[in-house]
């Protein structure tokens, strides 16, 4: 048995732990619960992943509410199976453009097929990522494919991309609603920032998600969303 991980919490205390009430939680009239779903899916539609960034800085503290509430994630067994590096330091993030770029320009030039090629021709993207450096933080999120007591000992975790993914959703959608804006950048393969943050072998880097502020009159590719008819169905 594992006691006192430091990652996962699995020690005495939440061994023995026992159920609590649920705290806060408050019920809404109907058109209360309306209004506030409603409130919610305007704020959620008017975001946009942006590529231009200001260099504009921007306050550590909000970044890491927006990091406490992904953290506060559903995830599977409670081992919260992430790790979040923000980047702010101008050194670090050159690294990371220099070697994200290696990656990109292989997928543009080599790697990527025509088909894909042709779906992300309407975003009007290329290997070159310079809001990499212009961008205040650069927060690289990485799932622990197992967990590591302080002996070495692995601890298995469970649905890990699910709840990585889920917290990283959850943290994107905790920046807009603070003001910033953001982009989920992924080159492909990422094991380059394992070496560049000296994080273990038992993470793999998910995605980096870019962080600042928009830089005066952003454009961003004028895209729609499907309908709710398309995505959902009631039985
Ligand atoms: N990772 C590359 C390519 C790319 C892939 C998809 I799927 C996108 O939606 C956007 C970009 C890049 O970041 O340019």
């Amino acid at each position: 048995m594992v006691l006192d991980h430091p990652t996962n919490h699995v020690g005495e205390e939440m061994l023995k732990s026992k159920s609590i009430p649920l705290q806060d939680y408050k019920e809404y009239s109907h058109e209360e619960m309306q209004q506030r779903a409603a409130d919610f899916y305007k704020l959620m539609k008017s975001r946009r992943s942006v590529r231009d960034f200001s260099p504009r800085p921007a306050p550590r503290q909000i970044i890491e509410d927006c990091l406490r509430a992904a953290g506060s994630a559903p995830n599977g067994a409670n081992m919260q199976p992430w790790h979040f590096v923000v980047v702010s330091d101008p050194q670090v993030k050159s690294e990371i453009r220099k070697g994200a770029e290696i990656e990109e320009r292989k997928f543009y030039e080599e790697r990527a097929s025509d088909e894909w090629k042709e779906a992300l021709s309407s975003l009007e993207t290329n290997w070159q990522k310079p809001f990499l450096e212009v961008a205040p933080y650069l927060i690289v999120i990485f799932s622990q494919s197992f967990g590591l007591t302080p002996e070495g000992e692995r601890v298995t975790n469970y649905y890990v991309q699910e709840s990585v993914g889920i917290a990283t959703g959850m943290l994107i959608t905790a920046v807009h609603s603070a003001g910033l804006v953001s982009l989920t950048h992924t080159p492909s393969p990422m094991g380059f920032l394992n070496d560049i943050l000296k994080r273990p072998s038992n993470e793999r880097p998910f995605l980096i998600l870019v962080v600042g502020y928009p830089v005066e009159d952003v454009i961003v590719p004028d895209i729609s969303r499907k309908p709710l008819k398309e995505i959902a169905t009631f039985i």
